[in-house]
């Protein structure tokens, strides 16, 4: 880990969107089997012998301590398993009154975000925007391209990633194509507490 006390600079653009950077972090499908709506389409997948990468993360992290700001970088392929597009996995933070920048590198993408009651909005992203996560959400980022979709984010590095409510209860809403165009639904197998 970089020391919190050490000035750093990282240069934005390229593959990675930051380098250098500290970590990387590849999520594939088979670490995604409980978030994609089609199970039975991953696992057709899987039995075909492949295993794709759905997203890479390319980080410059803190130890977990409060006024410090980790950078990272995320970039989701462009893909669909069944008729749902690639995402990350998505997670509210374990320390809820922490919040997030995200600003957009390169393709194009959905940011659903959403409240514990399940209050859900979606935003775009693309290259020079910037959006603003409010505390209390969870975030999932879609990418609704036909290229990589590539973005910063900068979060507080005591935020945590609280993944399991995500994980069992789903997000409101799906992205999904329809007529080789993105639609956003309410998802059906979204547990509302
Ligand atoms: C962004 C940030 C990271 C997050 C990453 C991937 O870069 O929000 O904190 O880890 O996206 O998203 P997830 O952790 O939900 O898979
Ligand atoms: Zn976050």
């Amino acid at each position: 880990l970089n020391s919190p006390l050490e000035l750093y600079t990282t240069e934005l653009g390229g593959k990675t969107g930051i380098s250098p950077y500290k970590i990387k972090v590849e999520r594939r499908l088979s670490d995604l089997l409980d978030y994609f709506s089609d199970r039975e389409a991953s696992e057709e997948i899987l039995r075909g012998g492949e295993d794709p990468i759905i997203y890479e993360v390319y980080e410059i992290p803190f130890e977990p301590l409060e006024g410090l700001l980790n950078v990272g970088c995320t970039v989701i392929y462009p893909g669909k398993v069944g008729d749902e597009y690639y995402f990350t996995k998505g997670h509210f933070h374990e320390k809820e009154s922490t919040s997030e920048i995200y600003i957009g590198m390169k393709g194009e993408g959905i940011i659903l975000i959403q409240d514990h009651e399940g209050k859900a909005v979606n935003i775009k992203i693309k290259p020079n925007v910037l959006v603003y996560i409010p505390p209390g959400t969870a975030h999932r980022t879609v990418n609704v391209g036909r290229e990589k979709l590539v973005f910063i984010a900068i979060y507080p590095s005591d935020a945590g990633h609280d993944y399991e409510t995500v994980r069992t209860k789903g997000f409101a809403r799906v992205v999904l194509e329809e007529d080789g165009k993105p639609i956003i639904k309410d998802n059906p197998r979204y547990k509302r507490e």
